[in-house]
């Protein structure tokens, strides 16, 4: 189980820092409206403490920086390169690896390489760009959650697993559709959910029945694997690194958006077990990201990359890391605010719904949590529910909401402090204090689609 956080303290020392600043509420109140009440059109520096997303916000470490001055700037065949191959090769077991610029890069490689009009691709919860990038090969995304993943407070362990029986009926219903299972660790929609090693077995076998390959979508494979070993029985003494080779071996291969467990700024990849798949894989590599041994990056981040790899399975790390996230998560619950339990690993999920009783569905209670919480904290966190999961029905024109409506919270690896997340707690408290006198937001702009990031609102 988990070891309390007062017990041990951040496995490194902070050797360079950037300055932060908090602004006025008033300059606040004024930017906030200027953006149309949406996150994504706020100025960084206007951002007091920034949990927007974990992904390329993290900090690196002295010897992935040392190993940017060693980068091979050829434009092929890069030593940076060979030692990322041997990397991943160690850790996930895959030999033929295809760099790209970052993870949808790999999903838009990944998806013309394997994907065929009308196919069905079958997931535990696909993210919001697989989804995307399925779509666009004119092939249909499913999810084959189990239902105690929806469940918001239900307290059990390994939300993110399949419905076994979902994903076998799925497959059975579209014979020949499935070009590949998707298995992504951790679950991101519904709170950074993990996937236990007995529900991945299970899956490989009933792909094994049908035929069918087993993909990663790796984002966060190493706070993955930290779960097994902390929740999964018979995994207690084993290392992160032998969680890590056994839950790939029963992949054929995986994508990895590098710029959240290769603890990275920019960088991603795809790696194959099957050297047909490489090579197909190669042929939409090169036109949309680059050669072969670079794919849309320089050989100064490829080297960073495969250190951030090794280096993230360090288990004084990874317990850091997630015991970061839980303190807050623990902070919260203390101050009675509803979040999705329990703790995931790489941030802290509101339910606005039940946090904004009074907010109907189509006034945006998470949008309208994000907004409140910037203005009260200079905090900035994102919504994942109407706004960025909604949209029209293209025949009657109705809303289709998500199960969902959070405010998610996502941490930066190693560049905040807990007395970071103590303002965090407070700020969000100090919002449910008034939370019955706020009132919701109007839609006045959306694109057709991933309409989140352009959206604009008024105050209703
Ligand atoms: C995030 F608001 N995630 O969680 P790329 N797979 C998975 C991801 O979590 C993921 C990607 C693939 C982000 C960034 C983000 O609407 C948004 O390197 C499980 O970002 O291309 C990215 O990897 C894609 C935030 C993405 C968003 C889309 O914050």
């Amino acid at each position: 189980m988990f070891r309390p956080r007062d017990e041990y303290a951040e496995p490194f020392r902070i050797k360079m820092v950037e300055m932060i600043k908090m602004t006025d509420r008033p300059t606040r109140e004024r930017l906030i409206r200027e953006a149309g009440y949406n996150v994504f059109f706020l100025p960084s520096e206007a951002v007091y403490i920034d949990l927007l997303t974990d992904s390329g916000t993290s900090a690196m470490s002295d010897y992935q920086w040392a190993g940017m001055m060693q980068g091979d700037e050829a434009y092929a065949g890069s030593r940076n390169y060979f030692n990322l191959k041997e990397t991943v090769k160690d850790i996930m077991g895959y030999e033929y690896v295809v760099p790209t610029h970052q993870g949808r890069g790999a999903e838009h490689v990944l998806m013309n390489t394997l994907v065929k009009p009308g196919d069905r691709v079958l997931g535990n919860m696909h993210f919001d760009t697989t989804e995307g990038h399925i779509l666009l090969r004119g092939a249909e995304p499913v999810n084959c959650l189990a239902e105690a993943g929806y469940r918001v407070s239900e307290e059990s362990d390994f939300k993110g697993n399949f419905d076994l029986d979902k994903l076998e009926a799925e497959i059975k219903k579209c014979p020949g559709k499935v070009p590949f299972i998707l298995i992504t660790v951790t679950c991101n929609n519904n709170g950074g959910q993990p996937v236990s090693m007995a529900n991945i077995r299970a899956v490989r076998e009933i792909a094994d029945r049908y035929g069918i390959r087993v993909f990663f979508d790796a984002a966060r494979f190493a706070e993955n694997c930290y779960f097994i070993k902390q929740l999964e029985p018979g995994y207690e003494s084993k290392t992160i690194e032998e969680i890590a080779r056994e839950m790939f071996s029963y992949g054929d291969g995986c994508t990895m958006s590098a710029k959240k467990d290769a603890l990275v700024n920019i960088g991603g990849f795809l790696a194959f077990r099957r050297e047909e798949d490489f090579r197909k894989a190669v042929q939409w590599q090169i036109p949309f990201e680059g050669f072969i041994t670079y794919g849309g990056l320089a050989g100064r981040d490829l080297e960073a990359m495969a250190r951030g790899l090794r280096e993230v399975l360090n288990l004084d790390y990874l317990e850091d890391r997630i015991g970061q996230v839980r303190y807050l998560g623990d902070l919260l619950v203390k101050a009675g605010i509803p979040i999705v339990r329990p703790v995931g690993g790489h941030g802290v999920y509101v339910d606005a719904r039940e946090f904004f009783p009074h907010i109907p569905r189509d006034q945006f209670p998470a949008q309208t949590l994000v907004v409140e919480l910037y203005i009260e904290g200079g905090i900035r966190g994102v919504e994942l529910g109407g706004c960025a999961f909604g949209r029209k029905d293209p025949v009657t024109g109705e809303d289709i909401w998500p199960e969902l409506e959070l405010l998610r919270l996502a941490i930066p690896r190693r560049v905040y402090t807990d007395r970071h997340m103590n303002l965090v707690a407070r700020a969000l408290a100090r919002v449910k204090e008034r939370a019955s006198s706020v009132r919701g937001l109007k839609l006045t702009y959306q694109a057709p689609v991933l309409r989140h990031f352009t959206a604009r609102f008024e105050r209703v």
